[in-house]
This record gives C-alpha cells, structure tokens and sequence, in this order.
C-alpha cells in the first residue's frame, strides 16, 4: 500500500530525513558521523532535537544521565507516561538513521498529537538517550540505565581512551552525576515503550516490506581482554623464540568466527584489536581486543562465551602470553511484549501493511526499558539491511509508513479510553 497519496505524511517524512541529515552534520570525526556519550557532537545533536521539541509545543529536561526528554502531560500529572524514542549516540563512522530516525519519528508522531488537541489517556514521553552504543566508554545503554534507574554508580570512573572519566563525560552532557541511579522517572511511572529502528538486517528488503513488528532482541556478552607477550625487533627475533600478541589475537578472532559459524544462531565478532606498541618494525607486545557474542538463546550464548575464554587460555599458553578476560557487560535475550505488540500489530493492519515478525540480532535501547515496563519496536526497512556503516539509508515511503503507524498506534488507546468512557458513560 502507497502511502504517497498523503501529502501530510510524505512531507512529514521528509521533514524526519532531512532532520537526521542534520545531525549526521554533527560529529566529533570529520569526513563521518561519530557522536560519542559526552562529546561536543552529541551536545550539539542534543540541542537541535530539543529545539525540535519545543518548536511542537513539547516541554524539554535533562535527566541525570543527560538524556533529552520530551513530554507531553496526560490528563492525570501523576499518570504514567508511554515513552517513545531511541538514542542520538553513534558507533565511529556510523550511518545518519540508526538512533536519530527512531528519535525523530517518535517526536513527529507525538508533535502531531500535540497540534491534534486530541486528549492522552497517559502521558507522553519523548526520549532521546544519550549513550546506546558504549563507543567511548564501552558499556552500552548508559542513557536507558540511567533513564530506569538501574545505572551503576561505580561506572562513573571508567576513563575512556584519553583517561577522561565518565563522570565528567556525564557533567560534559548536562548530566548530574550525583544524582544518578535515583531513576528519572521511578518504573512504576511507565505505561510502556515502543521503539521506531531501522531493522540493520536484509530481511524486510528480501520480503519487499516496509516494517516489521520484533518478536524478541537477542541477549548480547561484550568481553574485554589483551594478550600479552613480548615486543621485539621485527628484524632480529627468531620466528620459533616470539611471544607475539598479535597473533594471539588473531587466532581468538579466527576461532570466534569458527565458533559462530557452526553454531546456529550464533554470531560472535572480534571488532577491535589495540595493537601495542603499534610499530611496522616491532613485534606487538600487547593486543588489546573486543569480543561479542549474542544468540536468541541465552545458554547458547553463555556457553559460547565460555569456549572461547577456554580457547583464549590455550592460546595464550601454546604462544607464551599472558592473558587478562573481562565480561564487561551481558543482556539476556529480551522477548517483546506481547500486548503492547499488539497494538503496534492492529496499527500496522489499520494502515494497510502485511504485519511481519522478526528477531533482532542487535540490541537496542529496549532491552533495559523492558526490565520497567512493557516494551515493544517497530523495524524499518533499511537499504541492503546496511548498518553501522556511512551507507546506511532508508526509503522516504518507509518512513512515511511508520509515522502512519505511530499515527494509528497513538490513536488507538484514545479511542478505546473514549469508548470506555462512552461505555461507562452510558
Ligand atoms: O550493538 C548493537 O547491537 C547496537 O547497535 N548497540
Ligand atoms: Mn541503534
Ligand atoms: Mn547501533
């Protein structure tokens, strides 16, 4: 079904598109988009959304953790509230849509309930999180943690790269590092959140459709480790008498990928290797390296984690290596909940799509909201399902349909909290 007989719906989609390419203008890396937690970019990208907001008559704050929340008050100033959004960080190098058109359409979509004048039976909450992806400081969801309340405090003294903590990276945002963990909104105070993403995958291409409802988000276990060995002159040193790092590493990376690839639904990636002294002429002494695994099954991810820690430890003994393993994070698999989903299902019927299902493979903002409330997302087409990638891209009509979904979705508990008030009316 073309939504292009709409005019309001194609311009308000492009008014979405031309918004992420005016974030994608904000970044810390020249010639790509990277916004990292704390950076100027993001305070910049933070800006301009609260600026949106506030054009459509929606009041802004910043919550402790310097996320940007957009409301709009429900009836009842003590009603809960249903939170729609994303995050506005980036991986390095990102595309312009994973994060900001989640953002962006939440907001177009509850905007468009505010000049409506239509009544909420809840509050509305627009979120945009400060921190999803963990690129500075590697833990991910540090804005929805910190949005739930279940942020733990000892990570305000992580350091990133340049030793620069995450309490100041936090003060650096607006954030309030001493009021953390109390929670912006305590969870009883959440009516449930549904997130707009960009699928990242080819599956909706591949079916020739523009959304799908996720059924569940993968759990995901990020390891941090180094091998140590010994730096050495690349010209002098024997073959048989190295204790290369690098090489340790990189039979890790080869073993991961064997792992993964005979394991269904498995998938494990080794996406950083810090390579010391980082030379052409000097053996490496030490590798710093990045380990992720996620799988739909928990015990299947859980035990992968704990052969490739065993296999680590092989390595690191057959080539003379030290070996440091940290699980620096693991998120169970989250399952979508199953009524919310079924509200964005009926609106995706409403609005004349086919209602699809999938899985998600990468995390997102979800997975901790879920531990407060009910959650559920919506998946939108994205050109040759690339992602974390410049050439990340979306169809207008794709986002023009989810807007219509929104639309719908947003309607719907109206119209039944007016039908209920008609039925106990009358
Ligand atoms: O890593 C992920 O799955 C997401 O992009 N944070
Ligand atoms: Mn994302
Ligand atoms: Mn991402």
């Amino acid at each position: 079904m073309a939504l292009n007989h709409d005019p309001g719906l194609t311009t308000r989609a492009s008014r979405v598109m031309a918004r992420c390419d005016r974030l994608a203008a904000c970044t810390e890396e020249s010639g790509g988009i990277t916004r990292s937690y704390g950076s100027a970019a993001l305070v910049e990208a933070m800006v301009l959304v609260e600026g949106w907001m506030r054009e459509a008559g929606i009041e802004t704050r910043r919550d402790a953790v310097g996320n940007l929340l957009g409301r709009l008050p429900g009836p009842d100033p003590e009603a809960a509230a249903l939170v729609l959004g994303s995050h506005l960080d980036s991986v390095r190098d990102a595309g312009r849509y994973d994060g900001p058109l989640g953002v962006l359409v939440a907001l177009d979509a509850v905007a468009q309930v505010a000049l409506s004048g239509r009544r909420q039976p809840v509050a509305l909450e627009v979120a945009a999180f400060a921190d999803e992806e963990g690129l500075r400081f590697h833990t991910a969801y540090l804005g929805s943690s910190g949005y739930v309340g279940s942020l733990d405090r000892a990570l305000l003294e992580l350091v990133d790269a340049s030793s620069v903590s995450l309490r100041d990276a936090c003060l650096a945002i607006g954030g309030d590092p001493e009021t953390l963990s109390a929670g912006t909104p305590p969870p009883t105070a959440l009516e449930g959140y549904v997130e707009v993403h960009i699928e990242q995958g080819p599956a909706l291409e591949r079916l020739g459709a523009p959304l799908a409802v996720v059924s569940a988000i993968a759990g995901q276990s990020r390891v941090g480790g180094t091998f140590t060995g010994e730096a050495g002159h690349a010209g002098t040193v024997p073959m048989d008498e190295r204790h290369d790092a690098l090489l340790g590493a990189a039979e890790l990376a080869l073993a991961a990928e064997a792992l993964a690839s005979a394991v269904p639904g498995l998938i494990a990636t080794v996406g950083e290797l810090d390579v010391f002294p980082g030379a052409s002429n000097v053996i490496p002494g030490a590798v710093r390296f990045s380990l992720d695994v996620r799988a739909p099954d928990d015990r299947t991810r859980q035990t992968a984690v704990k052969t490739l820690h065993r296999r680590a430890r092989a390595i690191a003994a057959q080539r003379g290596l030290d070996l440091s393993w940290q699980v620096v994070q693991g998120n169970p698999a989250v399952p979508m909940d199953a009524t919310l989903s079924s509200r964005l299902e009926a609106a995706v019927d409403a609005v004349g799509f086919a209602v699809h299902h999938l899985p998600s493979g990468a995390g997102h903002d979800a997975v901790v909201l879920a531990q407060v409330c009910p959650v559920a997302m919506l998946f939108v087409r994205c050109t040759g399902g690339i992602s974390h990638n410049p050439a990340e891209a979306v169809l207008a009509e794709d986002v023009a349909a989810a807007l219509a979904v929104l639309d719908r979705f947003l309607a719907a508990p109206a119209e039944e909290g007016s039908r209920r008030e008609r039925t106990t009316a009358t």
